[in-house]
Formats: C-alpha cells, structure tokens, sequence
C-alpha cells in the first residue's frame, strides 16, 4: 500500500456547489413548474444559450451552454425562463452568511460555488459534519439544496462534490485519494478544458492512473510546464490553499526555460503553448480581459513588459496568441538571449 502523501494531512477542506442553482430557485418561486423540465436562458426561438436546465430536463439532454433553440428541440414541452440575477445574487449572499458561521476561510468561485477550509473551525467539528450542517441550514433558510465534497485539499473536494448530485455528501479520507482518482478520466480534474483533455488523449492519457507510470521528466518532455500539475493532480495532489480574497486583477501564466532562447520560432512555440494555458483558465472561470501583457526576462536578468489593451475583452487562444506575437516583435527578441516569457491578460469584464 502507498504512503499517504504529507500534503493530504495538513487541510480539511469541503467544496460546496448548489444543485442546478438557478432553475432550483425558479422552481421554489412557481409551484407549478414543480416536476416539469425547466430551462433557464433565453426563449426558445432567441439566440440565446442555456444558463442551466434542472434535473428533469437534463433527461433530454439539455445543459448549460447549449443553444436555447437546440434545446427546445430536444424538449419542447420545457418551459423557458429569463434569468433572475436579483434572485440568484440574493440566494448566494444567504450560502456565504451560513459558510461564514463556521469559517472565515471562504474562496468563492461563482455564485453556486466555494471551497471552505475547516481545517480550525471555531466549533471543534468534524468536517463532514459541518458538510451536512451546511446543507440542511441553506435549505432551511433558502429552500435549496447542494452539495458537498469533503477532501484533504481544493482538487479533491471540488470532484467529490460532482459526484452525488443533487443533495450530494462525499467523503474523500487522505488514505483513499490515490484510490479515488486511479480510474478518474482525466477530463474531471478542475482546469482540463477540451483543449487539454484532447492534448492528454493524443499522449495516451485518459485515466489518472494513464499518468502514473511516467517520471516527472518523461511528463515534462509531454507536456512542458503543465508537467508538475499533472504529475501531482493525476495522484490526488494538491496543495493551494483556500485563498480568501478572490478579487482577480489579472491572470497569467509563465515559463523559464531550460536554456535560454534566442530563437524566434521557438519562443513563437512558446507563446503559442502559454495562450493556450492562459486562454483555458479564462474560459474556466469565465473571464474575459481587454489587456495583454507580455513579460520578458533576458538572460541577464533585465526584465520588460510590453502591453496592448482593446476595445473587445478576449480570452480565445488563438487572438491571444497573435496579440502576443505582435508584441514580441517590438522586443529584442532574436537579438537578445530570453530566459522567462510571460503573458497575462487583465482588465476583465
Ligand atoms: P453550475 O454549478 O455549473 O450548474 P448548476 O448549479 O446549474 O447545476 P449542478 O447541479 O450540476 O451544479 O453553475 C451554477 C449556475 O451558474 C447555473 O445554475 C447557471 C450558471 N451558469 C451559466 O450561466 N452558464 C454556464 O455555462 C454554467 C456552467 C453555469
Ligand atoms: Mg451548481
């Protein structure tokens, strides 16, 4: 049996997600939408895409991001409704007023969403048991449920609590971690977009345990920088703490390499792979900026930023990376040895 890794002892952390927030509470405010498939988005003729669709019609396949109009051909007998973000807003500050009853350490990361370490509540109480706490007050105070993964750290929780909706309460002990992600796809660890995910398929990787049998140098001639979080993720491995204050002024992402470069075609490669590391966790968490900065140490250490800031926010990978380029050029790039390139966007929507 495998040690349990030192990290997975140090935190307790639950990751809470309400079930189908949105279309939960239109459905507490209508009686009779009870039992029906609701969608929550534009109306079905509209342009618009689905917010969210509750459990009943989930069945048609319907799901949030779709098209309004694919989903009403999958169901149309569905009823249709405009967001209500006063309604939303308020249901989340009632969530927070109860997390706040049992720690300080909240990370929001939507309205539905926060990881909450309780590793020293104030009550002395197991984490499972503040878990469950949790979950009756808010539907005692809000008529909603959610659910909750209980985990030694941020990465394991935020599965867990995907795993039993609606009303869901699992429970990852340090010892099962490596137990818990060996037959994971991959696809379910928080930050493997689409992107990544095909990226990790084309290398043979599609389970956690796909990337066991690899050394951390064979994973870093796979997959560069991303090497060390995979390395660590696939094995159940995280160890960023619950960080509180979450107002994000920018988002980026950086390398140094091996060897200093002095290639333009390969510090090309380069900013191609960092749009894309940066472009994925926009998308991840929704964000959208109108500045992009370009970071560049050279070899001896001087360091310049160069930025541009557009009219439209951007967060697709491939603007980001032909920004970018632009930017390099007005560099000393090719003529100037580089031992780190940074790009990061900021000014978000
Ligand atoms: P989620 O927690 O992803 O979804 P959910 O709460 O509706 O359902 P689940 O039970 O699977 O957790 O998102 C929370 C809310 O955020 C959701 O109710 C609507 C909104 N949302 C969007 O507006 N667009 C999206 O693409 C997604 C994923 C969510
Ligand atoms: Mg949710």
């Amino acid at each position: 049996m495998n040690e349990v890794h030192p990290s997975l002892l140090k935190r307790k952390i639950i990751h809470f997600d309400m079930d189908a927030f949105y279309a939960s509470i239109e459905v507490r405010d209508d009686p009779n939408l009870l039992g029906r498939p609701v969608v929550v988005g534009g109306l079905p003729n509209s342009r618009a895409v689905v917010c969210t669709a509750n459990y009943e019609a989930r069945k048609y396949g319907i799901h949030s991001a779709m098209p309004c109009s694919q989903a009403f051909r999958l169901c149309p007998e569905a009823v249709f409704i405009k967001p209500n973000f006063e309604k939303y807003m308020a249901a989340s500050l009632q969530m927070r007023e109860i997390f706040k009853k049992y720690t300080p350490l909240i990370e929001p990361l939507s309205l539905d969403e926060a990881y909450l370490d309780v590793t020293n509540n104030e009550k002395g109480l197991y984490a499972v048991k503040i878990a469950k706490l949790i979950q009756d007050e808010i539907y005692e105070v809000s008529g909603l449920t959610g659910s909750a993964g209980v985990a030694p750290n941020k990465l394991l929780a935020k599965i867990a609590s995907d795993m039993n909706k609606p009303k869901g309460l699992t429970v990852v002990v340090p010892e099962k971690a490596i137990i818990f992600m060996a037959e994971l796809p991959l696809r379910k660890i928080h930050g493997v977009g689409p992107v990544t995910e095909k990226k990790l398929l084309s290398e043979g990787l599609q389970k956690c345990n796909d990337v066991w049998p690899y050394s951390f140098d064979e994973l870093k001639i796979k997959l560069g920088n991303r090497a060390q979080w995979l390395y660590d993720s696939s094995r159940g491995i995280d160890e960023r703490p619950v960080e509180t204050s979450r107002i994000r002024k920018s988002l980026g992402q950086e390398e140094t390499f091996v060897a200093d470069l002095l290639s333009v075609d390969e510090l090309k490669l380069k900013l191609i792979d960092l749009s894309h590391q940066v472009s994925e966790s926009l998308k991840e968490r929704n964000l959208k900026g109108r500045t992009l900065t370009l970071k560049i140490k050279y070899a001896d250490f001087t360091q310049i930023t160069r930025r541009k800031t557009f009219i439209e926010s951007i967060n697709d990978e491939s603007l980001l990376s032909q920004q970018a380029m632009e930017l390099l050029i007005g560099t000393e790039a090719g003529i100037r040895k580089i031992r780190l390139l940074g790009l990061s966007v900021s000014n978000f929507i």
